[in-house]
């Protein structure tokens, strides 16, 4: 892509329903009709129409932050002070001159955001998808939060497989993790569905496979930027190449997503 940071298309996956745990200790801290979003930081905004989960840490700390009124965010204390500088928190004439005065209404593990149930912006499952555990999200890149794309993303597609064949292990309800994988995007090399292609073609059998993960992320991504075609929503038709930025630009111009710098 482009030079210089990269630009992230933050998305905003609003909380439809909080797993038990968490919406006890959400309770009476924030008001009853507030709105809630999740936020990932992707950087293949033309793959959101796939979404079948979204992926925290489980041992990573995120935050639920106030946004503005009545509209919060659940992201890292280093992401929401990134977030800062890029503007989010300016209200009022104030500006937070520290971490420590970030609007911060509590802090939690992402094991206990596990089971909530979110509404993912373009994605064809319209009754909402869960918040899952990925162990190899990095609490120091993006936003902690990735939303996951099974079809077009090894990464995401090789913890999906270990979360549905262990699900009692990771304490999930194999339903959460077995949402359909539709085709998005159609390459000359890997078909319509690059990523669990590729996990098959490099004979990927677990997440902890990280060096043939790193070679599938790469040409995953080469072959779906430089030759994918979107076969999906309103820009179908068009190389990935094109489409990328159209798309990114109707989720800033819904109010779905934001542009954000890491
Ligand atoms: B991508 P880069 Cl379909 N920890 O979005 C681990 N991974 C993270 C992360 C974090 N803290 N924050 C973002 N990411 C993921 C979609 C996607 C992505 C597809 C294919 C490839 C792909 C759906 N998941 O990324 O290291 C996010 O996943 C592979 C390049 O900053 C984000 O885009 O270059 C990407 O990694 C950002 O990676």
């Amino acid at each position: 892509e482009g030079i210089g940071p990269q630009e992230y298309t933050a998305l905003k996956l609003q909380v439809k329903e909080w797993a038990p745990e968490i919406a006890q200790i959400v309770k009476g801290k924030i008001e009853d009709d507030a709105k809630v979003f999740f936020v990932p930081a992707t950087l293949r905004p033309e793959t959101m129409y796939g979404q079948t989960n979204c992926f925290v840490g489980p041992k990573i700390n995120y935050g639920l932050f106030k946004l503005k009124e009545k509209e919060y965010v659940i992201v890292t204390k280093r992401a929401a002070w990134n977030m800062a500088f890029q503007g989010h928190f300016f209200q009022d004439g104030y500006f937070p001159k520290s971490q420590d005065e970030l609007p911060l209404i509590l802090e939690a593990p992402g094991s206990s955001f596990v089971g909530t149930l979110i509404n993912a912006p373009l994605s064809f499952h319209k009754d909402g998808v869960y918040i899952l555990p990925m162990e190899s999200v990095s609490a120091s890149k993006g936003t902690g939060v990735v939303t996951s794309v099974p079809s077009d993303s090894p990464d995401d597609y090789a913890t999906l497989m270990d979360l549905i064949k262990k699900a009692d292990y990771y304490g999930i309800k194999k339903e959460w993790a077995e949402k359909e994988i539709f085709p998005l995007i159609d390459t000359p090399t890997y078909g319509n569905l690059t990523a669990p292609a590729l996990i098959k073609q490099l004979k990927i059998n677990s997440p902890k496979d990280v060096t043939q993960l790193a070679e599938a992320k790469d040409l995953a991504y080469t072959e779906g930027f430089y030759k994918g075609t979107l076969i999906v929503g309103e820009f179908k038709g068009e190389p990935v190449s094109v489409a990328k930025d159209k798309v990114r630009q109707s989720l800033y111009q819904s109010g779905d997503a934001f542009p954000f710098a890491d």
